[in-house]
């Protein structure tokens, strides 16, 4: 076979990569083949990242960490999320000071060489300031491959296996009844899932907060600490209360609907398996987080003694975390949040890995994901077979106006944009009229400041 025919035979589309190094190619091969060659190569001529930026933007005040990635293709440029919003600022360092001087240059096309080189050049890794870092420009060559391929980013992940991804409401208030009100509009909005938290009366706490009683002995004037605790919370009247909570929505809101609480990370083995075995009456679609990241050993008990569906991950940042619950089936939905593991590059092979062992992505997107976040995820979760929910009922109005091209929620369906890429762009004129404070309280200290009656910090 002379050498043309060996090129004939490579199919133009799968010789891409081989075709893309022009000058292997003798000059004046004949037109069809430079009409197919063009085709061919179309979208993959080197194209080269320009300039890194970081943008930080709270437009309905919660700190949004977004890279801009621009390349030497003029107008083509990559929108992509690295928002961890307790340390918005160090995030911006890692990126501006660390992964720009090291990835300016490069082939914008390198996606996963570019991830893994990032991942190992600050010798010491799996962290989730570097890895979300990472993710602001792995999910931003995501943006850029699918503009260069002229198609949504969904197609390039394998194209649609459903028509928009279900989502969940988040229902909160400090009593059953405004959680059971708040459920009941979410419901008459079209959602079929619902996350519902209430107060523990007398008790701080996640999801709705109660009237946090301030310790006798605490004062104001001293610092929040072991001998002088303020916002206090116990888990055993949390514990107690939430059969009741169960029972009073299934009675009023029916069966129907499905129900999801958030333990986050704040009881014992022994109360996680006793709350599980009183709420299974209930069904929950699933209960998340029951133990933090450093109990995960936790859920190889749990997983004996109840067939309540557990969701967990959002603290995680590396594969020594997640793995384990995922081939060991000791969670049925994996609740990543994608940029603190690094980005879309990683969120592919997890959803991969979960599906081989029948757990389910339910990847984490509260207030603090960007659209951009939310975006990527619902290209994978239109992609991937093992989707379960999306957490998210839509974006401010602040937000949809900085974030030009928020997916859209309807009927309790997240809809990607028939764009190519994200279809997304950021409004700079607009996201830098909300800027994020570079001082105390741009932190929320709720973390870290929550402790027990006897002064013990409570780990969320
Ligand atoms: C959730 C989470 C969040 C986190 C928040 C931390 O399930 O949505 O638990 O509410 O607490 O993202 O910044
Ligand atoms: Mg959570």
């Amino acid at each position: 076979m002379n050498r043309r025919d060996a090129i004939q035979s490579i199919s133009l589309a799968g010789g891409a990569s081989f075709l893309a190094s022009r000058e292997l190619l003798p000059e004046g091969l004949g037109p069809h083949l430079n009409a197919g060659y063009a085709q061919a190569v179309k979208g993959t001529a080197p194209v080269r990242i320009r300039e890194i930026k970081t943008i930080l933007t709270a437009p309905n005040r919660i700190r949004l960490v977004v890279v801009k990635v621009e390349t030497s293709e003029p107008g083509l440029v990559g929108w992509g999320c690295a928002t961890f919003t307790q340390r918005a600022l160090v995030v911006q360092a890692a990126i501006d000071k660390f992964l720009k001087p090291f990835l300016i240059g490069r082939s914008v096309d390198e996606i996963e060489d570019i991830w893994q080189c990032s991942y190992v050049s600050s010798y010491w890794r799996n962290g989730p300031v570097l890895f979300n870092a990472m993710s602001g420009v792995d999910i931003a060559l995501w943006d850029i491959k699918g503009k260069r391929a002229g198609m949504p980013l969904y197609q390039l992940l394998g194209g649609k296996v459903r028509q928009g991804a279900d989502c969940y409401f988040h229902a909160s208030g400090n009593s059953f009844t405004e959680v059971e009100e708040n459920a009941r509009r979410a419901m008459e909005q079209g959602f079929r899932h619902v996350r519902v938290q209430v107060a523990t009366p007398g008790y701080a706490g996640y999801g709705a907060r109660g009237t946090a009683p301030t310790a006798p002995t605490g004062s104001q004037d001293e610092p929040v600490g072991p001998t002088n605790p303020r916002a206090i919370w116990e888990s055993g009247p949390y514990v107690r209360m939430l059969p009741k909570f169960f029972e009073h929505l299934r009675s009023k809101l029916g069966d129907e609907v499905e129900l999801l609480h958030d333990v986050h990370e704040r009881v014992t083995l022994n109360e996680a398996v006793n709350l599980c075995k009183s709420l299974e009456p209930y069904r929950l679609f699933f209960l998340e987080d029951p133990f933090p990241p450093e109990q995960n050993e936790h859920f190889r008990l749990l997983r004996q003694q109840t067939s309540i569906p557990i969701a967990m991950g959002e603290l995680f940042n590396t594969q020594h975390e997640y793995v384990p619950l995922i081939k060991d089936r000791l969670i049925d939905f994996i609740r990543i949040h994608i940029s603190q593991i690094g980005g879309l590059s990683p969120a592919r092979k997890v959803a991969a890995l979960s599906e081989y062992f029948g757990v389910r992505t339910a990847w984490h997107g509260p207030g603090d994901a960007s659209p951009i976040a939310h975006a990527a995820q619902l290209a994978l979760e239109l992609a991937s077979y093992n989707f379960g929910v999306h957490e998210g009922s839509g974006f401010p109005k602040e937000t949809q106006e900085v974030f030009v091209g928020c997916p859209e929620v309807k009927n309790g369906y997240m809809l990607a944009q028939e764009k190519p890429g994200l279809g997304i762009e950021i409004d700079e004129t607009l996201a830098a009229k909300f800027p994020v404070a570079d001082a105390p309280p741009n932190f929320d200290y709720s973390w870290g400041t929550t402790r027990r009656r006897d002064g013990t910090v409570i780990r969320p």
